[in-house]
């Protein structure tokens, strides 16, 4: 990495437990993260780089300054792809034993979770990292750590745990975020001139 001071990096998200993980996830990195606490609008799109892409642009131009947002989905298999990039939608009114509903007696429980970051700094393109990881739907909610939907998701390649059996060190080894974050800010370090 070129630059070895740290970096002041602006993360625009309404969920606190998204900035404490980016933060553990780059405590070893030369950069600071700072918090904007902004309702991103309403984008109804079918995938969550589009949804990204455009919410970074909003808010960088609105909040004039280079910023970064992350937007999750959940695909699971069985339920072709659902809920996807409506996730936050579908955990608010459903939820995690919503979900467990739908899969009832399925032994298909494969799911993907993705991260999407987008980047955008006022007039210019934003641009996106992804991180994917690849699990299942575990038959029933485990664990009390993390949010959202860290109960039932069991990522594939770990110890058999849900992410809510994990500490959030050892979620952030085989998570989704874990992915996307390390790249981005490996090419936030690398193309920065600061
Ligand atoms: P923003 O303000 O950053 O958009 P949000 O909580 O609305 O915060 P998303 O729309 O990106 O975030 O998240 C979609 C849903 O997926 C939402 O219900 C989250 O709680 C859930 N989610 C996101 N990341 C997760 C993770 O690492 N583990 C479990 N659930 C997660």
């Amino acid at each position: 990495m070129k630059n070895r001071k740290n970096h002041v990096i602006y993360f625009a998200t309404s969920n606190l437990n998204k900035i404490e993980e980016v933060k553990k996830i780059l405590k070893d990195y030369p950069v600071k993260i700072k918090h904007i606490d902004k309702k991103k609008p309403e984008i109804q799109a079918n995938d969550v780089e589009e949804i990204a892409l455009r919410s970074a642009a909003w808010i960088a131009q609105e909040v004039e300054r280079p910023i970064f947002v992350e937007d999750d989905g959940l695909f699971i298999k069985a339920l072709n792809g659902f809920p996807g990039p409506y996730a936050a939608y579908i955990f608010e009114t459903i939820g995690k034993r919503g979900i467990l509903k739908l899969l009832d007696e399925q032994m298909n429980r494969k799911a993907i979770f993705k991260s999407v970051i987008a980047f955008c700094a006022p007039k210019k393109d934003p641009i996106c990292f992804i991180g994917v990881v690849s699990g299942q739907i575990s038959m029933e909610e485990r664990g009390a750590y993390g949010f959202g939907y860290d109960p039932i998701f069991e990522p594939e390649n770990g110890p058999g745990k849900t992410f809510g059996e994990m500490t959030m060190c050892e979620k952030i080894r085989y998570s989704h975020r874990g992915k996307s974050v390390k790249k981005f800010v490996s090419w936030y370090l690398e193309s920065t001139t600061e």
